[in-house]
């Protein structure tokens, strides 16, 4: 049920859809084949024949199919939408796309950072989310992750990063994954990078579904108002079906069963009209403000504490459509955070500042020269007109004979604009009197005053999932020196922290940081490390995943019904129309796919069974009664679909005839939690969904040395 209702952006793609329903199949050049079988041939068992352009025709496109993927961000799934501004902030941006009331189409595209085109969506890793704005000023675009800090202070590292946590170049190991010498050998010799390591060895970097997650846009940008006023701002996308995660042993089993698992939750979520939204939020520092914190508002390894800022919802966004052709659109849609529309402007984060470079320097590569604007997914809905002419695959035809500014003969235009009497973009008029540097600002020498903020600001299961993150990921990197050095940044964050990470890899962590972080730190600041400034929050709840909005909804979640053949339609039922009121989704797995028929008669067409589906890809179980418990106590499969389910804190219901088979799985009487529900101990539906309500029972999980 993909929303077809356009929108000014979606009606522009359609014009370029290109349906082959009855038609006959011609060359590019639109000549019929009649044969697109068989090459020409000298004689029945001759030689190809040079002079057969159909063939030249055919391969020559499909020799050229594939373009440079993203060096980072490759693996990608979007969507179109519209975002709508709910609240009034003229105040601070003179943006029209932020009139209140104002309804502007946008393309969003989620990612992961460090694995291949085609490689799985549950890494362990940051996710990209990036929103084109099409708005009547231009495109804007917001480029942001699901973690508010990034990695490394200044963009002269990126590459260093990068290449420290993709694949190892002798032998391209491992795929999408952190979890490996390079990576922590470099993170550990940069302590600027200790708070975002903290994020992502937490559950945010393996989120349930795009749908739950946060975004950041994670610099400080500035807001511009119509008398030229400039306010720092910080973006937050706040979903609506609040943040979730999967268990770590969970993400990795989803890797083989479904390594599409967030490219498909998106795609079916917007098919089936369950049209995912995000507010929009803002975080507003007038410009007095900018060196009143503890730290730097430039520097991108920091956040502002929700608790000191406090976030002001300023619209909604809603992906209501998915793309019609994944390559055109979700492939070549080219972002970049340099693309600004009035009432917006940068701030001086010196990683924003070396984004500027970057983005369109890599669309001019990958998308094969400067006329990426006019794929049909970049070009603005605004129209463009300039003298920029030629080059690779141009499709714009320009008339007349001046492509030149200033010009006579072409009557002065394109002139300098005016819109509705306004100035097109200006940048904000930032006073600077400054000697050039090669260096950076001692107010970004604290490193560890936030990253324990994190750390200390989590439930006791978060911060439980660092350590066993952090245990998993340095007992897979092989040097013990790199493993003993990243202790000792840990140690700084949080002696408990270290010393659990260390018990895990039987090492003892070091109080104080090693001498090679030291001499790379003490490059950027010589005096490193400096007295930490004291901090204005000390505990930040907002940074926990538990106390998000949106928590206590089911909405969308996918509920495993394990049947066979003779079971209990109003078994069943009792429960499935009860979760489809609430908006989750009853899906039901046989012993076979095809036609179940039910113990009071009738029948149902199955789709899914034991050999094609496994717990982890859903969010609760339940097994209804019927002369299926029968078959389902044969069934090796079903015992294991509990068994996983139980391990990753589930929620697991029995109809009181299926309660007996519970003894064939780890679910001893000692074992039964509140997230075992059972028929017989009263109101199954009810307990169920409050159960499914709070996501998971993380108080189940078991302790283990290194929880893999
Ligand atoms: Fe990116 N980044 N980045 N990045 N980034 C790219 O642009 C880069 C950074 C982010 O869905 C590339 O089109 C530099 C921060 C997202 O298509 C490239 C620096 C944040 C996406 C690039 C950063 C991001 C990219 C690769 C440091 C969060 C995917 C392909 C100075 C705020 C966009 C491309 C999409 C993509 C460069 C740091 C987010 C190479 C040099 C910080 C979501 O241009």
């Amino acid at each position: 049920m993909n929303n077809k209702t356009p929108n000014k952006k979606t009606e522009m793609i359609d014009k370029n859809l290109i349906d082959n329903n009855s038609k006959g199949m011609t060359t590019n050049d639109g000549v019929y084949i009649h044969d697109n079988n068989n090459t020409l041939k000298a004689g029945e068992r001759g030689p190809s024949l040079l002079e057969d352009f159909i063939y030249q025709d055919k391969l020559a496109h499909f020799d050229r199919e594939r373009i440079p993927e993203r060096v980072v961000h490759a693996r990608g799934s979007g969507a179109h939408g519209v975002f709508e501004v709910t609240a009034d902030i003229s105040a601070y941006s003179k943006a029209h796309f932020l009139k209140m009331g104002t309804k502007t189409p946008v393309f969003t595209r989620f990612s992961t950072v460090a694995g291949f085109k085609g490689s799985t969506d549950l890494a362990r890793d940051v996710r990209g989310f990036s929103v084109k704005f099409y708005t009547e000023e231009g495109n804007y675009d917001l480029v942001g992750n699901n973690i508010p800090v990034f990695f490394i202070q200044d963009a002269m590292n990126f590459p260093d990063v990068v290449h420290a946590v993709k694949p190892e170049p002798n032998n391209e190991m491992p795929q999408a994954a952190s979890a490996h010498d390079t990576f922590w050998d470099f993170i550990s010799l940069m302590p600027e990078a200790a708070h975002m390591s903290l994020w992502i060895m937490s559950d945010r970097a393996i989120p349930r579904s795009f749908r739950m997650m946060e975004g950041f846009g994670v610099h400080t940008f500035r807001l511009i108002n119509k008398e030229g006023k400039s306010t720092f701002v910080k973006f937050h996308w706040k979903p609506r079906l609040g943040v979730h995660q999967v268990a770590w042993q969970e993400a990795q089993k989803i890797s083989g069963y479904d390594a599409d698992f967030h490219r498909r939750d998106l795609w079916e979520a917007i098919d089936k009209g369950n049209f995912p939204q995000w507010d929009l939020g803002v975080q507003l520092i007038p410009e007095e403000d900018e060196q009143k914190y503890s730290f730097d508002i430039l520097d991108p390894t920091k956040l502002i504490p929700e608790e000191l800022v406090p976030v002001q919802i300023i619209g909604t966004m809603t992906l209501n459509r998915n793309p019609e052709n994944f390559f055109a659109e979700t492939e070549q849609v080219a972002f970049d955070p340099g693309r600004l529309v009035p009432g917006i402007d940068f701030s001086n984060d010196p990683l924003l500042q070396g984004r500027m470079f970057s983005y369109a320097d890599t669309q001019n590569y990958r998308l094969g020269g400067p006329n990426f604007h006019e794929l049909p997914i970049n070009r603005p809905l605004a129209g463009k007109s300039n003298n920029q002419k030629d080059g690779f695959g141009r499709q714009d035809i320009l008339k007349g004979k001046v492509s030149y500014f200033p010009n006579s003969l072409g009557g002065g235009c394109p002139y300098h604009a005016l819109l509705n009497g306004e100035k097109g973009f200006e940048s904000h008029n930032e006073k600077i009197d400054a000697k050039k540097i090669r260096g950076r600002s001692i107010s970004f020498a604290d490193h560890f005053t936030q990253a324990r903020l994190f750390f200390q600001s989590q439930t006791a299961p978060e911060q439980k999932h660092i350590i066993n993150a952090f245990s998993f990921e340095l007992s897979k990197v092989n040097e013990v020196a790199v493993r003993q050095r990243e202790l000792a940044i840990l140690y700084q964050i949080d002696p408990a922290l270290a010393n659990a990470v260390g018990k895990n890899l039987g090492l003892d962590p070091s109080k104080s940081l090693d001498e090679l972080t030291l001499q790379f730190a003490r490059h950027n600041h010589p005096d490193y490390p400096i007295k930490a400034p004291q901090p204005e929050v000390t505990f930040s709840a907002a940074l926990s995943m538990a106390t998000k909005p949106g928590q206590g909804t089911i909405r969308t979640r996918k509920v495993a019904f394990l049947v066979a053949n003779g079971v209990s339609k109003s078994s069943v039922d009792n429960l499935k129309i009860a979760l489809e009121k609430e908006g989750a989704e009853a899906v039901l797995i046989s012993t076979t796919v095809g036609l179940l028929t039910y113990q009071e008669g009738g029948q149902e067409d199955i789709q899914h069974s034991y050999l094609t589906e496994a717990s982890v890809c859903y969010d609760a179980i339940y097994t209804p009664g019927g002369d299926s418990v029968h078959l389902l106590a044969q069934e090796p499969d079903y015992v294991q679909f509990i068994n996983e389910g139980f391990r990753h804190c589930k929620a697991i219901a029995f109809a009181k005839q299926a309660e007996n088979l519970i003894k064939l799985t780890m679910i001893t009487n000692k074992r039964i939690d509140k997230g075992i529900v059972l028929e017989s101990q009263g109101d199954l539906v009810d307990s169920f969904i409050n159960v499914l309500k709070g996501h998971r029972l993380w108080e189940r999980e078991e302790e283990r040395k290194v929880a893999v």
